[in-house]
């Protein structure tokens, strides 16, 4: 089963390059034609958008990535004696895997104590794997990899049949937090149902702390944040042929301490009908497309949802401010 390790990338697979437009179109219109209108964070990613949250990852406000990098640099021990199986083989798929800036340190450090295993990121951004790929090479020379594009599901069932082994899967940055609630557990869920005794996974999660400063690190005053958001209606006109005036939205952003959403919109500064592929959808002046949620745990969120999707916690590490937790639980 080494079939496709260390080769090119496993594209979406054989699927043709057309399906994922045409998903693209219809989410689109979907969404915009829905009541409250809404469109998917996870189309925020084409090329533009990678280098747009490279630079919000950059932010002084944006401590999400600084907090998680501690706990992957500092704390790997720590975190590699959680997901280390007693010398048997193992499979680290990393969903949402990015730039592999902070996994890189884990690797490293699994290498250099001679664990025996192979390394399968996962991302919907080809362009951000061709990046990974190039660095992981660099530090962990001769590491087992296969990039695998596409979304997270899909790219988990292909990784699984090409496993056989044990396998840890990962999930940092917050990822999970990019869905509501209820959809975190189902993940959660699913993930469980996938893997198999035993198998474990390691989730980042960004912590319930001072709204400020939640709030801060997604309404930059340097508008990054805003240009990111924007940037899915460039989007939309670029491969949708669409006319959206991206001028005549506004970007706003919220934190609702009770409840841990921290939730962006685009809102529209005017009354304005927009095209899309023979389809007009109208605006209000003031009306919203709801964009993305960054949801928020607590230590105890995090334990409900564990127990509630039929995982066992092994152990967590956190950054010296306490704003970010990585979790590692076992299947039960
Ligand atoms: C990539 C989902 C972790 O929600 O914090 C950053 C995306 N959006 N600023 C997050 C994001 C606006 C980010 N995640």
């Amino acid at each position: 089963m080494e079939v496709g390790f260390n080769r090119l990338m496993v594209a979406g697979f054989h699927k043709e390059k057309t399906s994922a437009a045409r998903s693209f179109r219809q989410d689109v219109i979907n969404g915009l034609k829905s009541v409250p209108k809404r469109l998917q964070s996870k189309y925020f990613y084409d090329d533009a958008g990678d280098r747009l949250f490279q630079d919000i990852m950059a932010m002084p406000e944006y401590y999400l990535t600084d907090a998680e990098l501690e706990i992957f640099r500092d704390k790997t021990a720590l975190l590699s004696q959680g997901i280390c199986f007693e010398d048997t083989a193992f499979d680290l798929i990393e969903l949402g895997a990015g730039d592999g800036v902070k996994s890189r340190h884990l690797l490293q450090h699994l290498s250099d104590t001679g664990a025996d295993f192979r390394y399968m990121p996962v991302d919907i951004s080809g362009n951000i794997l061709d990046i990974l790929r190039e660095n992981i090479e660099e530090a962990v020379p001769g590491l087992e990899m296969m990039c695998l594009q596409g979304e997270y599901f899909e790219m988990l069932e292909q990784a699984c049949a090409a496993s056989g082994r044990q396998k840890v899967v990962m999930i940092l940055g917050g990822n999970i937090g990019n869905m509501e609630k209820k959809d975190s557990y189902e993940f959660c869920l699913k993930i469980r149902q996938i893997l198999s005794p035993g198998d474990r996974v390691i989730i980042g999660f960004d912590l319930k702390k001072d709204p400020f400063i939640i709030l801060g690190a997604y309404n930059d005053p340097s508008g990054i944040t805003a240009a990111f958001n924007l940037n899915l209606l460039t989007r939309i006109n670029r491969e949708l042929d669409a006319g959206i005036d991206v001028a005549g939205f506004q970007h706003y952003q919220t934190y609702d301490p009770l409840s841990g959403a921290c939730r962006s919109f685009l809102v529209s500064t005017r009354a304005q009908d927009i095209e899309i592929d023979g389809e007009t959808i109208s605006f209000e002046k003031g009306e919203s497309i709801y964009m993305e949620i960054s949801q928020k745990f607590s230590r105890s969120d995090i334990a409900i949802l564990a127990l509630k999707s039929g995982f066992v916690p092994v152990s967590e590490v956190m950054d010296s401010e306490q704003y970010f937790v990585d979790v590692i639980w076992q299947v039960a």
